[in-house]
């Protein structure tokens, strides 16, 4: 029997667990050894993820770092400079792994909620000389995790393509959240991919497989990309069993993402009405919450709240982050608007 107190856990999608459904699916899955070729279930899913986003071919990766530094290190060679915006996943969260494994520079370009312009990218190339390192590819991530789940518009997304080609430049997409961009846009997953050398895709986010991502793009680029998956670890044996995972999700919990999109969205409005919370409701667009707060310390609020079963990260000195999930439900909703509305309520009584 699990007596636990319910906890409304709203740290990331990625705390997500399988439901029974993709538990059966992950126990009925055939499976071989995928370093040979062999695994069907995973040969599947590099088939159907390459489909659904119009790329020639998939390769399947334990981690969207994994998919991403292998993308940049495919992409590039040392000494080579990679242009991203300032918050991206793959500069500020991966521990400095372009540096370290494939020896480019980032040079950071500003974005606004981590989306950035074609102007940007002119306004940041140099030209060919000795002096400089060259500039051979930018990245883009959709949804942008530190711009608070904001979705690029494709018109933008086509402007900064088209001048990134203007100067020969490759273009990566982290796509960890692509799938919430099409649910909240309307504009399918290939129709973003299509500006895209290479797009990385998360099956383990709100999705809810446990454990994969995918990393897309041309029959020879995705060669590439599997000999330095190799070459950092990722080669996996029978992964058919997290594959099946994947697929399940693929199929199942695509358009459900519209509900995390639901509840976020009804946080944040009941956030925006507590006192000392800086919010606009209008900017969440799909399932992640960044909030400002003024009314106590940061990790004096995530901590009570965390006390009270409603957790919440830390996302900045005075920002808070909340991510709606496949774990919570819209009755959950009220019941974190309440926790927080009451210590919120006594951190103004302490003060
Ligand atoms: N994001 C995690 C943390 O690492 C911050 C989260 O809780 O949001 N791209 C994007 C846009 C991501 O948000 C993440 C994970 C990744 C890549 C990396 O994926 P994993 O964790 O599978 O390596």
């Amino acid at each position: 029997m699990n007596d636990a107190p319910h906890v409304i856990d709203l740290r990331s999608d990625t705390i997500t667990q399988p439901t029974p459904a993709m538990r059966e699916a992950i126990a009925r899955a055939e499976v071989g050894d995928d370093v040979f070729g062999d695994d069907p279930t995973v040969n599947r899913l590099e088939a159907e993820t390459a489909a659904l986003l119009g790329k020639e071919a998939a390769v399947f990766m334990p981690s969207g770092a994994m998919a991403n530094q292998v993308a940049v290190r495919a992409h590039t060679e040392a000494g080579d400079e990679i242009l991203v915006e300032g918050s991206a996943h793959l500069y500020y969260y991966e521990s400095g792994a372009p540096a370290a494994l494939a020896g480019v520079i980032c040079r950071c370009l500003t974005g606004n909620r981590g989306l950035f312009t074609a102007a940007d990218v002119e306004a940041a190339l140099r030209p060919a000389n000795v002096h400089f390192a060259p500039t051979k590819l930018v990245c883009v991530e959709n949804t942008h995790n530190r711009g608070g789940g904001s979705v690029w518009p494709l018109a933008q997304i086509a402007e900064v393509a088209a001048a990134a080609r203007r100067h020969n430049l490759r273009l990566h997409l982290d796509g960890a959240r692509l799938w919430n961009a099409s649910v909240a846009s309307g504009v399918p997953e290939r129709d973003y991919a299509a500006h895209f050398d290479s797009v990385s895709v998360c099956f383990s986010k709100g999705l809810g497989a446990p454990v994969g991502s995918a990393l897309t793009g041309t029959r020879e680029f995705i060669g590439r990309a599997r000999r330095f998956r190799k070459m950092y670890g990722g080669g996996m044996r029978q992964a058919g069993i997290l594959a099946a995972a994947a697929l399940y999700a693929l199929e199942h919990h695509r358009q459900r993402l519209a509900e995390d999109h639901a509840n976020a969205r009804l946080l944040a409005e009941g956030l925006a009405r507590l006192p000392g919370i800086e919010l606009d409701p209008a900017l969440v667009e799909t399932n992640i919450v960044i909030f400002r707060v003024r009314a106590m310390p940061v990790a004096q609020l995530v901590e009570r709240l965390n006390q009270r079963g409603v957790w919440m990260l830390a996302a900045g000195p005075d920002t808070v982050r909340a991510v709606t999930n496949l774990m919570v439900t819209r009755a959950d909703m009220a019941v974190a608007l309440a926790v927080c509305g009451e210590v919120l309520g006594a951190g103004k009584r302490d003060a």
